[in-house]
């Protein structure tokens, strides 16, 4: 996020539509340019940027790190922000979010949507936040819960201050949900401004009604859509299908994110009963990704045979057999230890293991760093690129040196 500089050079990354994707990796990141950003012209050959560091290509040793106390008075944690103000954002999964700020979280909430969100069951609840790429001159953040008759609710809210007037609520979208599982839940902006929301299939198992690979629902899917070129929001005219739906055959996306360098959207897609896997969208992808379920569940036949040509296997999977049970998709450490930088960690929420992947041009390194005692219910990442676990015992940690 420190290397915002270069894109505010990229003209096409602007909020408003973006007729064409990113040209190549090495020219795409994050966060998108702002309202408020100089324009300049694209010069007509792009330089790549020579001031970034590497990426590591060995994984440090775990043993020098650990994860740090952050605060642990929360209940249910299940997502963390930053905003511009170097604060973040704690997500509840009753309904509340609450800011951490001087080193310590406000008790008091920043916003409390409990009277709507429903959380009667282990999947339900306030489950996901983004903030505008231009919070800090609209105040807009974005979240994604499940509310009345259990059905998806992605809304918008307007912060004023220390607080968000819960009256502010603009909803997006309302999705019905069959069962009271695989919500998904995570919302994120890409460095085109667009917001991607990931939607699981609707639930129970072995997907029963065949969302995943049926583009006629959003269930089962990775959205893409324009928070402003419309109200409530606009289908960018590049998504693949003349509709919201940018990726498809997924089970349960319940977290992903983007690289804020490079673009790349990383998604653990949560398993049926033996394969947890992580996906990738690379940056300049032009959408359409079919991901294989449920015809595959990771990169193992799952159901109905061959399934069409070009699904994409997962980049990294583990088994139930090694003890996991539901995989939390993570992020690309670009904070201040320069010997993590480029690395992808995601865990699982059942054992507490933590894992790395590297990626070595087509290949991909994934090893075990970590076992822990959290419930891994999701991973945060600042403003700086540094990275947190989520603990749904009520806890957030950081990864440090020791
Ligand atoms: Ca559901
Ligand atoms: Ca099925
Ligand atoms: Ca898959």
């Amino acid at each position: 996020m420190k290397r915002f500089l270069i894109l505010l050079l990229l003209p096409i990354l602007a909020c408003n539509g973006l007729s064409t994707p990113p040209p190549s990796p090495s020219e795409t990141g994050s966060p998108a340019s702002t309202d408020n950003s100089p324009t300049q012209p694209l010069p007509p050959t792009a330089t790549p940027p020579t001031d970034l560091p590497p990426n590591t290509t060995n994984f440090p040793n775990p043993d020098a790190y650990a994860w740090r106390l952050l605060t642990d008075n929360l209940e249910r944690p299940v997502d963390l922000q930053p905003d511009n103000a170097g604060r973040l954002w704690l997500v509840e999964k009753a309904g509340h979010i609450h800011l951490f700020q001087n080193g310590q979280k406000v008790d008091e909430p920043f916003l409390d949507i409990e009277d709507r969100v429903n959380d009667a069951e282990n999947e339900m609840g306030l489950l996901g936040l983004a903030l505008h790429p231009d919070f800090a001159q609209n105040g807009y953040f974005y979240v994604n819960y499940t509310g009345a008759r259990g059905d998806t609710f992605i809304s918008r809210f307007t912060a004023s201050g220390d607080s968000a007037d819960p009256n502010s609520e603009v909803n997006l979208l309302r999705v019905e949900q069959p069962y009271p599982n695989h919500n998904g839940g995570t919302l994120n902006f890409g460095p085109d401004g667009y917001l991607y929301a990931g939607l699981g299939d609707g639930g129970s198992g072995g997907d029963p009604e065949g969302n995943g690979q049926s583009l006629d629902t959003l269930l089962g899917k990775i959205l893409r859509i324009d928070v402003d070129s419309a109200v409530p929001y606009g289908v960018p005219p590049d998504n693949p299908f003349g509709d919201e739906i940018w990726a498809y055959g997924l089970r349960n996306p319940w977290r992903m994110s983007f690289d804020s360098l490079t673009g790349d959207l990383y998604i653990g897609d949560v398993g049926q009963g033996d394969w947890e896997e992580i996906d990738i969208i690379p940056a300049g992808s032009r959408g359409g990704e079919n991901f294989g379920w449920d015809h595959r569940e990771g990169a193992h036949d799952f159901e109905g045979g061959d399934g069409p040509a070009g699904m994409i296997d997962p980049i990294a999977e583990y088994s139930h057999n090694e003890g996991g049970c539901s995989v939390t998709g993570g992020y690309v450490y670009r904070g201040s230890m320069p010997e993590w930088n480029g690395i992808y960690l995601y865990g699982d929420y059942c054992t507490g293991q933590v894992w790395g992947l590297i990626r070595s041009g087509e290949a991909w390194q994934n090893q075990l760093l970590f076992g822990t005692d959290f419930r891994i219910t999701s991973f945060g990442q600042d403003a700086n690129g540094e990275l947190y676990i989520l603990d749904d015992n009520g806890a957030v940690y950081q990864l440090v040196r020791k």
